[in-house]
């Protein structure tokens, strides 16, 4: 079995380790494989409400493993990578029925930098690095991180970055609103697991349910928006877990929610 991703089960939440430490943890076809199938069950799992990207060693991850792009004969298509292997990824990230906290522990390059952007709540250790260094080898920024990254930081940051796959420390990040917060080494993993392990005990249908409305508000109108809203409101509403918020307000106590659909 690959231990190129490490995975622990904790009480509510899992936690995902990119494990190809001496490579950066950069991305070959079994490291997509072993995230892919990791990402899938922590879905598919009903008693695991949260999930806890990282990586391994010195590094969150140097995107495509490019001893894997030697030159052949012919140049390879990477458009059958992104559409069979990044972009399943990213979607996978975004479609996550639950939170997904990135703990980037050390540089995030080329794909690397924009899976880690992908992920809902994401904290760098303030040695931590962001590159887009696809422009150092003459491809285009991938994995979604010409979408989410003006977003982010604003289309005048994105495209310079973008540009000159210039570093963006982990502090600069967060000043620009590209991360949520950076913290000192010591603390990242501390953090991150609170967070991750906070995020399971909360009220995970509603909190999938909201993932999705963010989704959709990069491309809707506000019209569609508040439709959508109200679509996916009256879902929440019928969960037990708005239920139990309404009553543990009303009793002024902590509420307990499960998680559960019905
Ligand atoms: O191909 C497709 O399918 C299309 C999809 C593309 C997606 C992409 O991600 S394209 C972008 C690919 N990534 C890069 O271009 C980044 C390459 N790496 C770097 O620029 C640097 O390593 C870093 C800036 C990330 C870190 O620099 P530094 O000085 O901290 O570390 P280092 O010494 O360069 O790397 C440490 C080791 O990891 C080193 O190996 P060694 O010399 O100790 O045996 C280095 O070769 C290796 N490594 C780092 N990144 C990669 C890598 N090995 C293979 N692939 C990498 N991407």
């Amino acid at each position: 079995m690959s231990d190129t991703v490490l995975v622990e089960r904790l009480e509510g939440w899992r936690k995902l380790t990119l494990h190809r430490p001496d490579r950066l943890n950069a991305f070959n076809e079994d490291l997509h494989a072993a995230l892919a199938a990791a990402l899938d069950e922590a879905a598919a799992d009903a008693d695991c409400r949260a999930v806890l990207l990282t990586g391994a060693g010195r590094g969150f991850c140097a995107g495509q493993d490019l001893g894997d792009r030697r030159g052949g004969d012919a140049p390879p298509d990477l458009g059958d990578t992104l559409e069979r292997l990044y972009n399943p990824l990213v979607r996978r990230l975004r479609d996550m029925p639950k939170p997904v906290v990135c703990a980037v522990n050390g540089v995030a390059a080329g794909a690397g930098a924009n899976i880690a952007l992908a992920c809902d709540i994401v904290l760098a250790a303030h040695s931590a690095k962001f590159i887009q260094a696809f422009a150092r080898i003459g491809l285009v920024p991938d994995s979604g991180g010409t979408h989410t990254l003006p977003r982010l930081v604003g289309e005048a940051r994105a495209r310079a970055l973008m540009l000159l796959g210039e570093p963006v420390e982990a502090r600069q990040a967060e000043a620009w609103g590209m991360i949520w917060r950076a913290v000192p080494d010591e603390a990242l993993m501390p953090e991150a697991e609170a967070l991750a392990a906070r995020l399971a005990t909360q009220p995970t249908q509603g909190l999938a349910l909201t993932k999705q409305a963010l989704d959709a508000s990069a491309t809707n109108t506000l019209s569609a928006q508040l439709d959508l809203e109200r679509d996916l409101q009256r879902q929440a509403g019928r969960t037990p877990d708005y239920a139990e918020g309404v009553h543990a307000f009303l009793e002024k106590r902590p509420p307990r929610f499960t998680g559960r659909a019905g």
